[in-house]
């Protein structure tokens, strides 16, 4: 009997709507909820076959739409070390969610298991989860069907963040290896961060409370559990926006997304000077954090300002571990703040390259350097440690207590730090770890160097399929002649910088802008949506002109 002999059967159960054309985008595929039965079932069906060419490894399936409003879900692979998907399968994502038949489904299926060499007598192993969106349950049970097609061995781990999956992943992957990563539990997740965060933070003065807005998504009950687990007060935590119940709430108005984008706090929380505040977005894969100063002033410290704070620590460790020839690296993407650059390259003098937006791009950097930290301004990333380095610091024979002190805490930095993906509650323990270390409140970290002003609009237009850039994304090459009045827009402003690029999790376009001051920054951002607005099929208002 051939391997796929029940799937056309389970497919018909999950007809593709006919009027969309999927894609799988900056993290998977992402639309509106009640659209995606079909996508998902046929990326359970990607995800055993996954599974059969790495000889059976677990692949993970989460389904998430992470900032995007609730109406919206999405689907995304995990590969086996709970790194993104590797890129050459996204097209056959692509292809599988788009075949218009059942009896398509399972050619594209025969075609990627010969193209691939599959050998399908291999058991496949899948790990799923979701998020809290109200189509969850209807896309987990299309997800099922598709495992069920192919006789998954299938491992339910209910309602986590993203990041969690990305571990468990990890975990299962790597159980019998001299390396385990952990064990393949929440609790397991919770004791593994938890237990290096006290032996970083150990004997240091106490932290004040930490203000967490889990933008009523997955993190809230998460973040609790974590809390619960570390049980010191070292970790002295509120949760706000926590309620994952209430329908129409999930990143409305709150949430990492909200903040970065609008500068702003989120609904539900007053800024009281010295104050601690951090978001997460719905499914807790980003964190930044913010304060307001002795004059009520709200002051943003993102992606770009936890990657400045963690290499910096980073590499003062390395230093002091006497260890020579390890060099720490830091990659961004076009939306990094020019200050935090210069900032990177001048001051710190350490390497930094630029990767299109998206983790999975950053993530591939970072593995090129010894210790590589990413993060996107938006709060998305972690620090990798390349197995060179691994080596380079397991071979050192501290020669003084200080050194051994230096090499120990890079251990434990380690083991706190998930290096599977960008995660919020990992990353906020890493923030806080360095915080409580250095003695610094919010305000202190923040004055290493000053953001210039920048605002990230959307365009919603009638197909941001024609735009393509090039440089990283920081070029337009279509629409055609666009890019030229970008630049001459630019050019006005002392410091501008602006760049547009379509989104691959919304349907819109972005744009970028910063310069010196708040008021050009303003002028230019609403300057260049307005000529994508109109050059390009604006739909909708066009963006408010700056007053
Ligand atoms: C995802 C990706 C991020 C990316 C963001 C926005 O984040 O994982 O790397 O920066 O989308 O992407 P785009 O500008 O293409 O819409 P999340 O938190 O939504 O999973």
């Amino acid at each position: 009997m051939s391997a796929f002999a029940q799937v056309a059967e389970y497919s018909a159960k999950h007809p593709k709507p006919s009027d969309i054309t999927f894609e799988y985008g900056t993290a998977g595929f992402r639309t509106i909820g009640e659209t995606l039965e079909s996508t998902v079932f046929r990326a359970g069906l990607l995800a055993a076959l996954r599974s059969q060419s790495k000889h059976g490894q677990v692949i993970g399936v989460m389904i998430t739409a992470s900032h995007n409003h609730e109406r919206d879900n999405g689907v995304k692979l995990v590969d086996s070390m709970g790194e993104m998907l590797q890129q050459s399968w996204e097209g056959y994502c692509t292809d599988i969610a788009n075949a218009s038949s059942d009896s398509q489904v399972v050619d594209i299926l025969a075609s990627i298991a010969q193209l691939e060499g599959i050998d399908m007598s291999i058991r496949p192993k899948v790990a799923y989860a979701r998020d809290t969106r109200p189509s969850g349950p209807l896309l987990q049970a299309a997800l099922e069907d598709g495992l069920a097609a192919l006789d998954v061995e299938a491992t339910n781990f209910g309602i986590v963040t993203t990041p969690q999956l990305h571990y468990f992943v990890r975990c299962l992957n790597t159980a019998n290896s001299p390396s385990p990563y952990g064990e393949p539990t929440e609790s397991g997740y919770n004791t593994k961060y938890g237990q290096a965060f006290l032996r970083l933070v150990d004997g240091k003065p106490l932290p004040s409370t930490l203000h967490i807005d889990a933008a009523n998504g997955v993190g809230a009950p998460q973040v609790r559990k974590l809390a619960d687990a570390i049980g010191s007060p070292y970790f002295n935590i509120e949760v706000n926006n926590g309620d994952t119940d209430t329908l129409g709430k999930l990143n409305i108005d709150c949430g990492a997304d909200y903040v970065k984008s609008n500068q702003r706090s989120p609904v539900g929380t007053t800024l009281v000077p010295s104050g601690r505040y951090c978001s997460f977005d719905g499914d807790a894969d980003r964190i930044v954090y913010y304060y307001a100063d002795d004059h009520g002033i709200f002051h943003l410290l993102d992606g770009d300002k936890i990657s400045t704070l963690v290499a910096t620590y980073l590499r003062d460790l390395v230093a002091a571990a006497g260890v020579t020839d390890l060099q720490v690296g830091v990659v961004q993407t076009a939306y990094a703040n020019g200050s935090s650059t210069s900032y990177i390259k001048d001051t710190l003098r350490l390497p930094t390259v630029f990767a299109k937006t998206g983790v999975k791009h950053l993530h591939h950097e970072a593995e090129k350097m010894s210790i590589g930290a990413y993060f996107e301004a938006n709060g998305h990333g972690t620090v990798l440690f390349n197995p060179c380095a691994v080596e380079k610091l397991q071979a050192v024979r501290p020669a003084t207590p200080a050194q051994a002190d230096a090499i120990n805490r890079l251990w434990a930095l380690r083991d706190l730090i998930n290096e599977s993906v960008g995660d919020a509650m990992s990353d906020m323990l890493l923030v806080e770890t360095i915080l409580i270390c250095k003695g610094w409140t919010l305000e202190q970290w923040d004055a290493a160097y000053t953001d210039l002003p920048s605002r990230l609009l959307k365009v919603v237009v009638n197909d941001r399929n024609i735009f393509k850039t090039t440089d990283a994304e920081q070029k337009l090459t279509s629409p055609l002649g666009l890019q030229g009045v970008v630049d001459s827009l630019v050019a006005k402003f002392p410091k501008g910088r602006s760049f547009v690029r379509p989104s691959g999790t919304e349907d819109a376009v972005r744009v970028y802008a910063e310069a010196a001051t708040r008021s050009d920054c303003d002028q230019l951002a609403y300057a260049v949506a307005g000529a994508v607005f109109d050059k390009a099929g604006g739909r909708g208002d066009r963006p408010a002109e700056f007053l």
